[in-house]
């Protein structure tokens, strides 16, 4: 039902804006990418849930394992593609299933997400599956995050705003309803970005970790002041020091305009 998609999307973005924290790099970069406090999910989830968190993304088996960190405190958005770095090279342009939607319905989730890497070799067979989860999305109402992400052998750079801009247009045109994508460096060139997802809301992803965890917030700010509706953060997060501290952060630049520099005195 498309009320029930709609008011599920809001539970995401309840301002019109969202903060979303991802926890899938367990299986896409290896467990290795976790200060090792964090290997059990249910420390750091219960740290950025404390801090207010609007969504939570993980694969299914995470999720599980976490319910009594975000049931009833924020929302869940199931991812069901991944791969993992031990793929040989070539064979982590590609995705595979990791889930379906039924995982997220019977998890309680608000959406499920699955990753389309545009420009792949393997771009065909991301669509497959890109098209099968919408497909069973669209039976109960749940919005379709889409992990847009355009990278392959003839993609110099995937941060250029044309090439982020392309992987975003393909995105609308696929059916996305919400769309995570890679900063493309400036204010302006995110202002192109959201324009050509006319009007479906455009999340950052987040990406590796700044050196000064203060220009990650700058790129969240301008994000916002692009028209972008927040950001889907992991390891600036979950990397940092206090990352309560900075979840708490990133909420105020997300929902308060609060500048970087007033936001990380908490
Ligand atoms: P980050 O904020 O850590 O970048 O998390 C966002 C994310 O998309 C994760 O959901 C995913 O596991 C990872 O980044 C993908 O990383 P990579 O760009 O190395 O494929």
């Amino acid at each position: 039902s498309i009320a029930g998609k709609h008011l599920r999307l809001k539970r995401i973005l309840p301002t019109g804006r969202g903060v979303v924290f991802a926890f899938d790099h367990g299986v896409e970069h290896g467990p290795g990418d976790f200060p090792r406090e964090y290997l059990d999910p249910r420390v750091i989830i219960g740290k950025v849930v404390e801090a207010g968190v609007d969504a939570v993304m993980m694969l299914p088996g995470a999720a599980f394992i976490t319910r009594d960190l975000w049931a009833g405190r924020a929302s869940l958005i199931v991812k069901v593609t991944s791969k993992t770095n031990l793929r040989p090279e070539d064979g982590r342009l590609l995705q595979s299933v990791f889930g379906h939607v039924e995982d997220a319905v019977a998890l309680g989730a608000e959406a499920v997400a699955a990753t389309v890497y545009w420009g792949s070799q393997y771009e065909d067979a991301m669509l497959r599956q890109w098209f099968e989860v919408k497909r069973q999305a669209e039976r109960y109402g749940y919005p379709c995050l889409q992990l847009s992400y355009p990278r392959g052998p003839a993609i110099k750079n995937m941060y250029d705003v044309e090439v982020v801009k392309y992987g975003v247009r393909a995105a609308i045109e696929s059916g996305a309803d919400l769309i995570k994508t890679y900063y493309t460096g400036s204010l302006e060139s995110f202002r192109e970005v959201v324009e050509a997802a006319a009007g479906i809301p455009v999340l950052m992803s987040g990406g590796a970790v700044r050196e000064r965890f203060i220009d990650f917030l700058r790129d969240v700010e301008n994000v916002v002041k692009a028209g972008g509706r927040g950001v889907v953060v992991g390891r600036n997060v979950f990397r940092h020091r206090n990352p309560a501290g900075a979840m708490k952060a990133v909420m105020k630049v997300v929902h308060e305009d609060a500048s970087p520099e007033e936001a990380v005195k908490y």
